[in-house]
């Protein structure tokens, strides 16, 4: 056997998988309890290094985070050259690598795939690595170290970031020197980044009022300490953060963050609320955002991932009406099942714009978005991003003015295209977007909350004993497994008006989705109970 495997099969030893488990490359990685990840990350450094070799040495990235999910588990995710999510024929690869039942299948497969796919095992190759806040991030990330190490991978170890920064650092690091440089690859070189293109959006427009932000206790809450030291002096930015608590891994996500005040339709219960005032929430890992307010008079009011993405596709088409550009761009919106139907009419009907729909995963909106020359993607639960392509960077910074307001709205489309992450969904530079859009237009979120009127809705998770029955169709709108289900499905949401449900297996935990709308707050509560109780019955009640 040659040195190299022998050193493979050794570290192998060292990061076992646990027997009787099967793991699948989900919605976004692997995603489980911690316990069971230290094998699992091992095997994806293996590959994330044979994804660098088979890409001429480019940098491939590895976040370890479970963002939303509770503190006990964790995640692993393999990033590409430009900071998109891994190619999906790769996810396979993935999975069947990480299923070997042993060290010696594990080293077949590693050279299998090698050899199917042409990779030579002694060229260069380079993997940046990172994680979130929690306690078991460490030892995963000596997995994938050792991986690294092994197989004679050079990696860089970034400690701990949020996750889109972790994209924005592999696409710098892989575009750096080239015409198409992303930005200096640091961290610093992240928030330097962010703060010039904050202040190049906004023009001289002042932001409204101190914004609260809920970091849900994860690693969002350093990060936004850190950046906001870069703002100091130049621009008058009043931000509150709280819950950003870092040092107790117990409240990662308790009762506060995107996805709590997603799916519960409330304010995070600390600290108490404060009538009136702007507030938004990240998640775990910082790439998802939330607006809300509690109103004196109406109680709450959530401005959640659709209304982020109708916001910005607004501002954007006005931008290039403006520019005169509307001839040479096409602008698109892509959404999913869950985004609200008030939301994608107003998108359709009133802002003129067509609306693409995918599966749940960032990484099928962000396809999406790119044959579009502005593709607006986001998830209702608030994760996204807005995809300008070469030709629109270009247009926005070559094409000469032919009066000052086109000047206008063209210095701040390019300023614009600079201050969103184009790599992911990434809460910190989403908010600073949302509040440059909001100082631009001189908007409350009460004002942007009037442009139309969402139909009442309620996200259930039903734990079920065997999700893996559910298979969808027609981008997660159907199911087409267990035979039956649909149907019942179908003819309960006939009983309601203007409604619409749909049941589907999360990719990032363990149960099923089970999603309602109608016309009424009761009918949508009423359905979604009603569907539900359809998927615990074919799915088995745990
Ligand atoms: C991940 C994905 C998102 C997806 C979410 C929930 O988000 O990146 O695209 O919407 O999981 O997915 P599922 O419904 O399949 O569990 P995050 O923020 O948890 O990384």
């Amino acid at each position: 056997m040659i040195m190299a495997d022998q050193k493979i099969l050794a570290a192998s030893k060292q990061h076992p998988t646990k027997p009787g488990h099967v793991f699948k490359y989900g919605t976004a990685g692997f995603r489980m309890n911690s316990d069971l990840l230290d094998g699992v990350t091992f095997r994806v450094g293996l590959l994330a290094g044979l994804r660098s070799r088979k890409l001429n040495g480019q940098a491939i990235g590895v976040m370890i985070t479970a963002s939303h999910n509770p503190p006990a588990d964790n995640g692993v995710k393999i990033v590409d050259p430009m900071g998109e999510m891994l190619e999906q024929e790769w996810e396979s690869y993935a999975t069947k690598l990480v299923n070997c039942d042993d060290d010696e299948s594990l080293l077949e497969y590693y050279h299998k795939l090698a050899s199917t796919l042409k990779i030579d095992l002694s060229s260069s190759a380079k993997v940046v690595y990172g994680r979130d806040t929690r306690p078991s991030g460490h030892t995963l990330a000596i997995a994938v170290a050792d991986a690294l190490k092994a197989s004679d991978v050079e990696g860089v170890d970034y400690k701990i970031l949020t996750t889109p920064q972790l994209h924005y650092l592999t696409r710098c690091t892989n575009t750096e020197g080239t015409p198409l440089s992303y930005g200096k690859v640091s961290e610093v070189g992240y928030y330097e980044k962010m703060a010039a293109a904050f202040i190049g959006s906004l023009r001289g427009r002042k932001v409204n009022g101190q914004l609260v932000v809920d970091c849900a206790n994860g690693v969002g809450g350093p990060k936004l300490h850190e950046f906001l030291k870069y703002l100091k002096g130049k621009v008058n930015f009043d931000v509150k953060v709280v819950n950003d608590d870092v040092l107790r891994p117990e409240i990662l996500n308790l009762d506060s963050g995107a996805d709590f005040v997603k799916t519960k339709q409330r304010a995070p219960p600390s600290p108490k609320p404060e009538p009136g005032v702007r507030t938004c929430s990240y998640d775990g890992d910082a790439d998802r955002l939330i607006y809300y307010w509690t109103d004196p008079d109406t109680g709450f009011f959530m401005l959640d991932g659709d209304r982020i993405s109708s916001l910005a596709a607004s501002f954007i088409s006005d931008l290039v009406r403006a520019a005169d550009l509307e001839k040479d761009l096409r602008i698109g919106v892509v959404q999913t099942a869950y985004a609200n139907g008030a939301s994608t009419q107003y998108i359709t009907q009133h802002l003129r714009l067509p609306v693409v729909f995918t599966p749940t995963g960032v990484k099928h909106l962000h396809h999406a978005a790119n044959d579009f020359d502005v593709g607006v993607y986001f998830e209702a639960n608030g994760h996204g991003t807005v995809l300008f392509s070469a030709d629109a960077i270009q247009l926005f910074k070559n094409k000469a003015p032919q009066s000052p307001a086109q000047k206008e709205a063209l210095d701040t489309l390019a300023a614009f295209s600079d201050l969103i992450n184009q790599t992911v969904g990434d809460a910190l530079s989403d908010m600073l977007m949302v509040e440059v859009i909001l100082a631009h237009k001189v908007w409350s979120l009460r004002d942007w909350a009037q442009t139309y009127n969402d139909l009442p809705n309620r996200l259930v998770r039903v734990e079920v004993q065997d999700k893996d029955v559910f298979l969808t169709t027609d981008a997660e709108r159907k199911l087409s497994h267990p035979h039956g289900a649909q149907d019942e499905i179908d003819q309960c949401v006939k009983k309601y008006t203007n409604a619409r449900s749909f049941a589907r297996a999360s990719g990032t935990e363990n149960a099923c989705r089970v999603y309602a709308e109608a016309a009424t707050r009761v009918e949508a509560d009423e359905l979604a109970k009603q569907v539900a109780l359809i998927v615990s019955h074919y799915g088995g009640t745990n």
